[in-house]
């Protein structure tokens, strides 16, 4: 028995390392109508850039067809594609948002 008396030991589960949580990427895509003052609003309001950054950004998707916006954990990318579906949806513009694991 132990120390303290029969069945009073306490289980420890180790592990080899802490899981760091995974990264997302969300992924701004380019199409043939939404307007580009939107696309730069959008990600004023919704990634927190600057009006020279955004345009920047905007214009990377708007040549390359896809640009990384920004990286997040799973929760916090699943809400940013939400929330610029949602804005995109209702004012009637086809923008496309998604994300992908790193
Ligand atoms: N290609 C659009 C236009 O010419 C602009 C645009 C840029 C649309 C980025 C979507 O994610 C986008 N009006």
């Amino acid at each position: 028995k132990g120390p303290a008396g029969p069945g009073t030991d306490i289980a420890v589960k180790t592990r080899a390392q802490t899981k760091r949580p995974s990264l997302y990427k969300v992924l701004l895509l380019n199409d043939d109508y939404t307007p580009m003052e939107f696309v730069v609003y959008v990600l004023e309001r919704f990634f927190n850039m600057s009006t020279d950054s955004a345009y920047h950004v905007m214009m990377t998707v708007h040549t390359k067809g896809v640009a990384v916006v920004g990286v997040y954990p799973y929760e916090v990318a699943e809400t940013k594609v939400t929330q610029v579906m949602d804005c995109a949806r209702s004012n009637q513009h086809p923008l496309q948002c998604t994300m992908e694991k790193e």
